[in-house]
């Protein structure tokens, strides 16, 4: 089963997911989880590059970036661990590039970047996708909670993630099936049980109906 986890910085992804690794695992599950960019040696050397702020990278270029690491990404750990019967989380996949290049610097329409991620995962298509909606001053409140200053993305301005916010919208109701969309600002503990009744839902062997 591979699941992932998309949303606004701060939206509380981490959070989650750490909370359904712990779960997955006490069910019996072996669990790998991927974040992105990142999570292979080339793809951390990518991301490094891509939050670096004193590294000037033209949306196109950033839009190449992102997907070269997740090629890497999908070939070295994701489509293995499902191979061998593992559960995969991501912790952003395709959807970011959507949302973020295609909706935050206005890049492509999503058709033309439906195509493009096909060849990029070579056709990987997460089973379930949790989407933690929040309204991008809360995300940004939060964010400045935790660190005082900003990596080369976060520094892209309110208006550019008010688009980001827009675009994760569209997406998710163009995809009801794969999405799960959870409103972000609810107590931790409450998105968790939320988030485990969707995942036992998808996967019938956790206990839970299938719709
Ligand atoms: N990016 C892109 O542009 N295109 C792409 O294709 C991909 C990525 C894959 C990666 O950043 C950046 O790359 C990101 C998108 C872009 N940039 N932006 N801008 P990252 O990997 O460094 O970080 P992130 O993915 O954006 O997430 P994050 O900052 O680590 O936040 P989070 O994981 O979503 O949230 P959290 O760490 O769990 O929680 C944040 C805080 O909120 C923390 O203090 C929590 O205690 C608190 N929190 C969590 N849940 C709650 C609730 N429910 N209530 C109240 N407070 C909460």
């Amino acid at each position: 089963m591979f699941i992932s986890f998309e949303g606004l910085d701060g939206s509380g992804k981490t959070t989650q997911i750490e909370r359904l690794h712990a779960r997955l695992e006490a069910a019996g599950k072996t669990v790998v989880r991927v974040r992105e960019p990142g999570g292979t040696a080339v793809s951390e050397r990518i991301r490094s590059l891509l939050l670096d702020p004193d590294a000037p990278i033209v949306p196109r270029a950033e839009l190449l970036l992102f997907s070269a690491a997740r090629a890497q990404v999908c070939d070295e750990i994701i489509r293995p661990a499902l191979r061998s019967g593992d559960v995969v989380i991501a912790d952003r996949f395709f959807d970011s590039t959507t949302a973020y290049q295609g909706g935050g610097r206005g890049l492509a329409n999503p058709d033309w970047l439906g195509d493009f991620h096909r060849f990029v995962t070579d056709g990987l298509v997460p089973d379930l996708t949790v989407y933690l909606r929040l309204d991008p001053e809360t995300a940004l409140a939060r964010r400045r909670a935790r660190s005082a200053t900003d990596d080369r993305m976060e520094a892209s301005g309110q208006k550019f993630f008010d688009r980001v916010a827009k675009a994760y919208d569209t997406l998710a109701a163009s995809e009801p099936e794969r999405f799960v969309v959870l409103n972000a600002a609810l107590p931790v503990e409450v998105l968790a049980e939320a988030i485990w009744r969707d995942v036992r839902r998808v996967d019938g062997n956790l206990g839970g109906a299938r719709r």
